[in-house]
């Protein structure tokens, strides 16, 4: 087979970030026989990942891991906390091989313009995905609940793909969600990514903020007093998402608010334990994000503004060392 005909480039995954999500798709990427590398912090190491999937099957793995990034060519997963990333690409920027692509997958907005920034040569894309995962353990990952990886870029980014001369091409698009899809079905490309991440952003400021408050499942939210703060996040999200160019509708954003406490309805949301073990949360990359759009385009959201300042004022009395 002559050299042109090779089919799809070797792609070597680098997760940085060992959360649930993280050590997800890392462990179901080994799964699929891919090469993966784990980034973790300096004082953490491992060798090995355990997957228990949907059917309650366990699967061991052994990894590869260290608190570095290997340069070379790569899909660079980042599965941190929101307030992690920009830290955590200036403190790798040097190991990033400049034909690498960084898929962005966390909860929250507000950390793409920085990483484009600090990469402004790279592919950067952004990710969501409503898979559902426990970390039972360091480096033990349980599936919980089936669902979709959306991948996509800005406008912004499609400059830089449309320029071919100027980007060595050695992974692409389709090559790179045919393995996440192989991997960890249903992932697939979306031309309008930004509606995806708005859309998961709503649902984070209609769940997270009031139940990491009152220190409740996400299923408690079902009970009709919630209702009206529910439609109120929603309502005001959807304004600031139509005047940044991004169409959703209330109504539509209130029934996936709906859908998701059913659908998780036994867990609790990230920012919830975030308050519970006084860990700092995404409220400024989730809430504040909006509130900071909505002041830049002169939009009034004063329920969100109440809950945020809420958090900021419980976080901090929170993380305050006892006296
Ligand atoms: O993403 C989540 C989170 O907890 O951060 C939801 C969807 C709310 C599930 O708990």
């Amino acid at each position: 087979m002559a050299n042109e005909e090779v089919a799809m480039a070797q792609i070597t995954w680098q997760i940085l970030g060992a959360g649930a999500i993280g050590c997800l798709f890392a462990a179901k990427l080994k799964q699929q026989g891919e090469q993966v590398h784990l980034v973790l912090k300096p004082n953490k190491s491992t060798s090995s990942l355990t997957l228990v999937n949907l059917d309650g099957k366990t699967h061991r793995f052994e990894v590869s891991a260290s608190d570095k990034l290997q340069r070379q060519a790569s899909v660079i997963l980042v599965c941190l906390k929101a307030w992690q990333v920009t830290d955590a690409i200036k403190q790798h920027l040097t190991n990033i091989h400049p034909d690498s692509i960084v898929v962005l997958l966390h909860n929250g907005m507000g950390t793409l313009a920085p990483c484009q920034a600090l990469l402004p040569h790279h592919r950067i894309w952004q990710a969501s995905t409503t898979h559902g995962a426990l970390l039972e353990s360091a480096f033990a990952v349980r599936h919980t609940g089936q669902g979709e990886t959306l991948i996509g870029h800005s406008q912004l980014q499609s400059l830089i793909e449309l320029t071919p001369a100027e980007q060595p091409q050695t992974l692409n698009q389709a090559d790179v969600v045919t393995a996440l899809d192989d991997a960890l079905p249903a992932s697939r490309w979306s031309l309008n990514i930004g509606h995806a991440i708005w859309t998961k952003l709503v649902i984070n400021c209609a769940i997270n903020p009031l139940t990491a408050l009152q220190q409740v499942r996400n299923g408690i939210l079902a009970e009709a007093h919630y209702r009206p703060s529910l439609q109120r996040i929603c309502q005001e999200c959807c304004a600031v998402a139509n005047a940044d160019g991004v169409a959703l509708k209330t109504d539509d954003l209130l029934a996936k608010v709906e859908q998701v406490i059913h659908a998780t309805a036994n867990n609790y949301s990230s920012m919830n334990r975030d308050f519970f073990y006084q860990r700092p949360t995404e409220n400024d990359y989730i809430l504040g994000y909006v509130i900071a759009r909505a002041k830049a385009l002169k939009i009034t959201v004063s329920t969100c503004q109440t809950l945020y300042q809420e958090l900021q004022h419980r976080e901090h009395t929170l993380c305050q060392p006892p006296s």
